[in-house]
């Protein structure tokens, strides 16, 4: 496999400097990082870095669950331009999520051609690609997660992205909120309260600081609309490793617990200031940090848990419900694009401007609601 350009990771791996213990050196790219304090682990052209030296020595690395490869596909090529990931659980929505973004920015398809599933051929996840939008589904929990996380990052380097965000786009329980408020993580915590992501490697449990980024926090609460028709607060999301004992629920097959003990645990992660459950989100922050990835997670609520366990709102409006995270994160795309001065360009592309004069007049007008 060809080598990149100056054998990064195996140099530094091999001069001690393969950041096992988290203590990297890192680059600050200037494009608003912030991470409590603590530098971005990138290259200094954006690019992303991998913490694993095997990879360069490999002949060609297979993106197994993605249904891509180093040496089968020229990686660089079909997604080198991609600036933003946005993942959510299942296949149909970030498929609409696609959809959705293509017209948001803009965005042609050339003449002919229709939005493809790029790991159709995985039967695992889907994947769309949107100009700068990456689409993927990552199916339910953490493992499900995590290995998507372990691929998309791989290819974010072999493609040589530079500073991609991530965005999950998820749904989720509600702790004091109404059904259908969209919630945007500013701390990830596991079912003990604890901002980690814990695993066992080797035998051994590693724990991995679960770490989103704040600025995209508050730069996604301030594209808040103020005529939205829901609420959008920001808070604690816990992960579980289940659905129904693991988040406290009393109509799951098995229920040794009683309601009051259910209230009462279920009150007491309110007053720590979780406002949602879910069961990704350490798991998504964790390694996202760990690859120096700025990544956000914005949730709908389909209940609040504090009145009942069942999800019974009719489709219809869960459907209307589950679109709400989709436009904040469409907007924020908006404005990113539009800041690099990218908007224009994309809406240009393939012949879609009929009057230049016109389309800049509209741009003008979105951009003053942005
Ligand atoms: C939210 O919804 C799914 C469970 O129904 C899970 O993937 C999650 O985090
Ligand atoms: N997803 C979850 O993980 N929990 C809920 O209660 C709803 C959606």
């Amino acid at each position: 496999m060809e080598r990149r350009d100056d054998d990064r990771n195996l140099d530094e791996y091999k001069n001690g400097n393969n950041c096992k213990n988290g203590t990297d050196r890192v680059v600050d790219d200037g494009d608003n990082e912030e991470t409590n304090g603590e530098s971005i682990y990138r290259y200094s052209d954006g690019s992303v870095r991998l913490r694993n030296p095997n990879i360069e020595l490999m002949d060609q690395d297979i993106l197994y669950h993605l249904a891509l490869g180093s040496g089968s596909h020229d990686l660089q090529e079909m997604f080198g331009d991609v600036k933003f990931v946005c993942m959510g659980g299942t296949p149909k929505r970030m498929e609409n999520f696609a959809h959705f973004i293509m017209s948001e920015i803009g965005y042609k398809l050339p003449p002919g051609t229709q939005l493809q599933d790029i790991s159709a051929f995985s039967y695992r996840y889907s994947m769309y690609k949107v100009g700068p939008v990456l689409s993927v589904s990552h199916g339910m929990g953490v493992p499900s997660i995590g290995i998507l996380l372990h691929e998309i990052i791989k290819l974010m380097y072999h493609a040589k992205c530079k500073d991609p965000i991530f965005i999950r786009i998820g749904t989720c329980g509600g702790i004091g909120v109404e059904g259908g408020t969209v919630i945007i993580t500013d701390d990830a915590v596991d079912g003990l309260l604890r901002s980690t992501y814990e695993m066992t490697i080797l035998g051994k449990i590693v724990q991995r600081p679960a770490k989103l980024d704040a600025k995209l926090v508050r730069d996604l609460k301030s594209l808040h609309d103020l005529e939205d028709p829901y609420e959008t607060v920001v808070g604690k999301t816990m992960c579980t490793y289940d659905f129904y004992e693991g988040q406290g629920r009393l109509d799951g097959a098995f229920c040794d617990f009683t309601e009051n003990e259910k209230m009462e645990y279920l009150e007491k992660l309110r007053d720590f200031g979780v406002v949602n459950i879910e069961m990704e989100c350490t798991t998504f922050a964790a390694l996202t940090h760990h690859a120096g990835i700025r990544a956000a997670i914005v949730c709908v609520a389909l209940l609040d848990r504090l009145k009942g366990d069942q999800v019974n709102t009719p489709k219809e409006v869960m459907n209307e419900w589950q679109i709400r995270p989709q436009i904040l994160v469409s907007r924020f795309i908006r404005k990113h694009l539009a800041q690099q001065g990218k908007l224009k360009s994309l809406m240009q592309q393939h012949g879609s401007i009929r009057s230049p004069r016109r389309f800049k007049l509209v741009q003008q007008e979105s951009e003053a609601h942005e």
